[in-house]
């Protein structure tokens, strides 16, 4: 018996899917039962990983990608499993990641005309008009599979997407009879299914874009994202050092540039503040970024010509955006700056004024440093998280990869936890709290030799299913430390209100409904749920101690280990 869902499961193996994130139900008896037969006959297929909550699945899928590149299998329940991806749908949008979601739909039969006709109460109670219709804004495509014969092209055609830039999540659903019927097989000639090419700069706006960098006072790249492909940070340092350009990260959500250059002039996120390089820039190019800065607070100076190089620089999913850009190019940013780089070996560059911009660039760098460096020391009785962040800087080495989720923390995360190597940093990409669980296990099971460390809010600790993330990660292996950064519940709309409203009444009231009190054992969830290493930290000195007794839980007994750091309220 060779069915739709046999089908679709030997697609989703030949096109090189490592793992399904399943969270299974009476849409996907086709499935169970190709799978069950092709382990059965020794054929291989995708690994099955069970999800108890679907937004873990994606975000597990979403960190997954992040790390390797790899978009991966998400099966999901009609439409509950499919609301029930909730905010994870958004993040792996938002944050252009690969990945192939699958839901099945309710029976459309219901006196037994085709095999999968209904025969459970729910198939009526679960039938919608518009199933697609919950993901369509997020997803790079989505279709219903409507007969069996070509499923096979389905796969490989959302794939095609998901993988082209801007890359994104896609998302098939079919009736239950469909993936039940019986199909001849189809050989797919994977060659007829490449990857899209990367978009490359016209050779006169590469020697444009390298003329005005070359010529500049001041220049000075914006990034968030180029560092999710090493080949562009390659690149990128290899032209800010050449000519002298400083390096700003926004809202970065990869590691872009290696934050000890002294190129490097530090990353910004909502700090109510005028960065200096960006007022001091006379050139910026913005490479690969959704939000390089906040103009009501925060912008290039008048008569700064702004260059900006995106895969997808109209930023088609945002209703309202714009730079003030005089030259916009669509290319992918490794191969636009190795162009722009084979441009400047043709233009003969001033010495003098090269020293000068990387010497202007390493002095703010060194007070910058120095700034650093003294908040790291932290206070004699609370846990700062500069400190916490320094101490688990110094606990984890540099090759270990960092998740951040920590929200009003993510500067000090961004600041302190020191990574320097591209691979090694990553934030979600997306405004959805609750990734950083899925996520960490995804990127263990996509390279389970390194070091994973979360680092999150305690809202987001909640956001992110602990009890799912714990229980994934003892039943599959994937033992990664967390720790929660725990400022007794959520500080940012504390903020946001204090932004707007600097002297009313929210400023003067202690309960806005944001704390926590009384707090959960954040720890604790996770030893009940998969076995964690359990630790509360409350004074500067217990930090270290603490992070090594969890790094070896970590590492020799491999399990995951939570530390809930108590910081100031
Ligand atoms: C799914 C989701 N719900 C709500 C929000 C709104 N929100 C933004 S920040 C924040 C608080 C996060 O708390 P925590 O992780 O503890 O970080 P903190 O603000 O305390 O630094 C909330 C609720 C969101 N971004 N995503
Ligand atoms: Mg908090």
């Amino acid at each position: 018996m060779y069915t739709t869902g046999a089908a679709m499961l030997e697609a989703l193996q030949e096109a090189g899917v490592e793992y399904l994130f399943v969270n299974l139900g009476s849409d996907h008896t086709a499935l169970m039962e190709a799978i069950a037969r092709a382990q059965a006959e020794g054929r291989a297929v995708p690994k099955i990983i069970t999800a108890p909550h679907e937004m873990v699945a994606l975000s597990a899928a979403h960190g997954f990608a992040q790390m390797s590149g790899r978009a991966q299998g998400v099966i999901v329940h009609v439409e509950c499993g499919t609301q029930s991806l909730a905010g994870a749908i958004h993040n792996a949008a938002k944050g252009r990641i690969p990945v192939f979601i699958f839901a099945g739909t309710s029976p459309a039969t219901q006196e037994g005309e085709a095999r999968g006709s209904r025969n459970e109460f729910i198939h009526w109670i679960q039938d919608v008009f518009d199933q697609r219709g919950i993901v369509r804004g997020y997803m790079r495509y989505d279709n219903e599979i409507r007969v069996g014969a070509n499923v096979k092209q389905l796969v490989h055609r959302a794939l095609q997407f998901a993988y082209s830039d801007p890359k994104g999540p896609v998302y098939l659903m079919a009736a239950r009879e469909v993936m039940e019927q019986q199909v001849t097989p189809v050989t797919t000639d994977l060659a007829q299914w490449p990857r899209m090419s990367p978009a490359a700069l016209r050779t006169e706006d590469a020697a444009l874009v390298a003329r005005l960098l070359a010529e500049s006072h001041r220049p000075l790249i914006v990034t968030s994202y180029v560092g999710r492909n090493h080949a562009a940070v390659a690149e990128l340092v290899h032209l800010c050092r050449r000519i002298g350009a400083g390096v700003l990260e926004s809202v970065p959500n990869y590691c872009n540039f290696p934050s000890d250059d002294p190129l490097y002039q530090g990353n910004q996120w909502n700090e109510q503040r005028q960065h200096p390089a960006l007022a001091d820039a006379d050139t910026i190019l913005v490479v690969d970024s959704d939000v390089p800065w906040i103009p009501q607070i925060n912008r290039p100076s008048a008569n700064a010509r702004i260059i900006h190089i995106d895969v997808d620089p109209l930023k088609q999913q945002m209703p309202l955006w714009y730079i003030g850009a005089r030259h916009i190019f669509r290319a992918d940013a490794a191969t636009a700056l190795k162009q722009v780089n084979e441009q400047l070996d043709g233009v003969a560059l001033d010495a003098t004024r090269v020293r000068e911009r990387a010497s202007h660039y390493a002095q703010q760098h060194a007070q910058r440093q120095k700034e650093l460096d003294r908040l790291e020391t932290g206070e004699a009785d609370r846990i700062t998280p500069e400190f916490l962040t320094a101490c688990v800087r110094r606990a984890i080495g540099e090759d270990a990869v960092v998740l951040s989720e920590g929200v009003t923390n993510f500067p000090a995360i961004a600041d302190h936890s020191g990574r320097r190597k591209p691979g090694t940093m990553f934030v979600s990409g997306g405004g959805s709290l609750g990734w950083n669980g899925g996520a960490a296990v995804g990127m263990k099971l996509a390279q389970p030799h390194l070091l994973i460390v979360a680092l999150t809010g305690d809202g987001s600790y909640m956001f992110s299913m602990p009890s799912t993330v714990h229980w994934m990660a003892r039943r599959y292996a994937t033992p990664f430390l967390h720790v929660v950064y725990n400022n007794g519940g959520w500080k940012a709309p504390r903020y946001s209100t204090l932004a707007v409203h600097p002297q009313g009444q929210a400023s003067r009231t202690a309960d806005l409904g944001i704390s926590f009190d009384p707090p959960p054992d954040y720890a604790g969830i996770a030893a009940a749920a998969g076995g964690a290493h359990a630790e509360i930290v409350r004074k500067p000195q217990e930090v270290a101690p603490a992070l090594e007794r969890a790094l070896r839980a970590v590492r020799e007994e491999r399990r995951c280990a939570v530390v809930d750091a108590w910081l100031p309220r």
